[in-house]
């Protein structure tokens, strides 16, 4: 398979060049850090003064870990380390309580993001030749101008049509004849549910591909977008205090997605011992962004659980491969004492054809103990006058479910269009208990 790069020298050059760059990349990054009113006694309570102290990538190892909670504790300014007359955008992470975190971009910054965000976009086979149809949000949010910028820089014609209003989606993917389109998985389903309303068929639009990420999502869920579009999911991997998208994408291959290592040093580790864990096994991945002058942040903890591709890909690019996000460490359910992913759930549930475009996990307490339930959207045309295929469906999501997560769940089954969307990330499990 023929593979387009966007910046072949760069995307193909050897591991000892990639650490090369990575050394100078966190000396650079170390004496801005040094600026910074955050890092500073950090860094020289560990006896690092300089960038001189960083004689090599295993100094990485002295620099502590930054949390989610450092960036709120340093808030609003506390990272920076330009003039503020440098600055030219800001942008915020979607936590919906307490004090955002915010990151600060530079004109080279800007342009460093969209360079990244090309070569992400080119190694899915996008051109100039594809109509782009930016289905997220325009605002704080890094995955309206983050991914826009990219697709400007790779020439695609790009509607920055934001999210919201799903006729007009369907109608500008058709009048237009949108060839790419990137939205949250959850809302790209949504949106094929409401085709037939429209009066649209898969049939009548333009689309190859979908550029999906944001939010976790499983392989049958790529799959399953896939079949109802006829397209090509790409996983596409990101977080605002890294930049937002472009971190690390999928290429064509859609075997784990590449992570541009001569912009960030990955690291990933064992939660419990916090150190480092052989490729292959899985843990939380860490991240020193070193393509930013406005804010550094040094091995922060993204709390995103991955692991990393050990054997090379064929498509030729160098960087390594993460594997998709399976959940968040925050993210896990203990119901009953056991231990559940939604991502488990998910996985499920988006393996059965008969399944529709959405479901919701709810937890609640009943007596001292935890209640699980699961509700999900069947496809169309399913609620019938006989209820026995419905029963049976139901029995048998309930019975894998109970022999994957062992928990006896109830399940829901809900006519198309019963269950709340969103157009950006998905809410998907409703936990109770946290109000009691
Ligand atoms: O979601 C940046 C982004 C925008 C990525 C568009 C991809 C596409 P935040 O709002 O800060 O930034 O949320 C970051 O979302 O730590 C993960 O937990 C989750 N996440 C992002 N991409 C994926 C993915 C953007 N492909 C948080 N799979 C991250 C699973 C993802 N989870």
């Amino acid at each position: 398979m023929a593979t387009k790069f966007w910046d072949k020298e760069a995307e193909t050059m050897s591991r000892a060049d990639i650490e090369r760059r990575q050394l100078a990349g966190l000396k650079v990054a170390v004496a801005r850090a040094l600026q910074t009113p955050f890092y500073k006694p950090r860094l020289e309570g560990v006896g690092i003064k300089g960038p001189d102290d960083i004689k090599s990538l295993a100094d990485l190892q002295r620099i502590p870990y930054t949390t989610k909670d450092d960036l709120r504790k340093a808030y609003p300014y506390g990272m920076v380390a330009v003039d503020r007359r440098d600055i030219v955008r800001l942008h915020a992470s979607s936590g919906t309580t307490g004090t955002p975190t915010v990151i600060y971009l530079t004109q080279k910054d800007v342009a460093r993001c969209a360079d990244f965000m090309a070569r992400s976009i080119s190694a899915t086979g996008a051109d100039a030749n594809d109509v782009f149809q930016n289905v997220v949000n325009y605002g704080l949010f890094t995955g309206g101008l983050v991914m826009h910028y990219g697709a400007e820089r790779v020439g695609m014609l790009v509607i920055p049509s934001g999210t919201g209003n799903t006729s007009r989606q369907i109608k500008f993917m058709k009048d237009f004849g949108t060839t790419t389109v990137h939205a949250t998985p959850s809302y790209l389903l949504h949106i094929h549910s409401k085709l037939a309303e429209e009066g649209v068929s898969p049939g009548d639009l333009k689309l190859k591909r979908a550029f999906c990420g944001a939010e976790p999502y499983t392989e049958d869920t790529r799959r399953k977008i896939e079949g109802l579009f006829g397209i090509e999911v790409f996983n596409s991997y990101g977080l605002s205090e890294m930049n937002g998208p472009g971190v690390a994408f999928e290429c064509e291959r859609r075997d784990g997605m590449h992570l541009w290592e001569d912009g960030y040093i990955l690291e990933v580790i064992d939660r419990a011992s916090l150190e480092s864990v052989p490729d292959g096994e899985l843990g939380e991945l860490v991240l020193t962004i070193l393509c930013r002058e406005a804010m550094p942040i040094l091995r922060y903890r993204t709390r995103d659980l991955t692991s990393v591709y050990p054997e090379p890909c064929p498509c030729g690019r160098t960087h390594r491969r993460i594997a998709r996000i399976t959940g968040r460490s925050d993210d896990m359910l203990i119901i009953n004492g056991i231990n559940v992913f939604p991502s488990q759930i998910e996985e499920v549930v988006m393996a059965m054809p008969e399944v529709g475009t959405n479901y919701l996990i709810l937890v609640e307490k009943q007596g001292s103990l935890d209640k699980l339930t699961v509700k999900v959207e069947v496809g169309p045309g399913q609620f019938a006058d006989d209820s026995r295929p419905l029963n049976a469906l139901r029995e048998r999501i309930r019975a894998r479910l109970q022999a994957l997560i062992s928990i006896n769940p109830h399940v829901e089954l809900h006519e198309p269009g019963m269950l709340p969307v969103s157009e950006g990330k998905a809410k998907r499990v409703i936990d109770e208990r946290a109000k009691l």
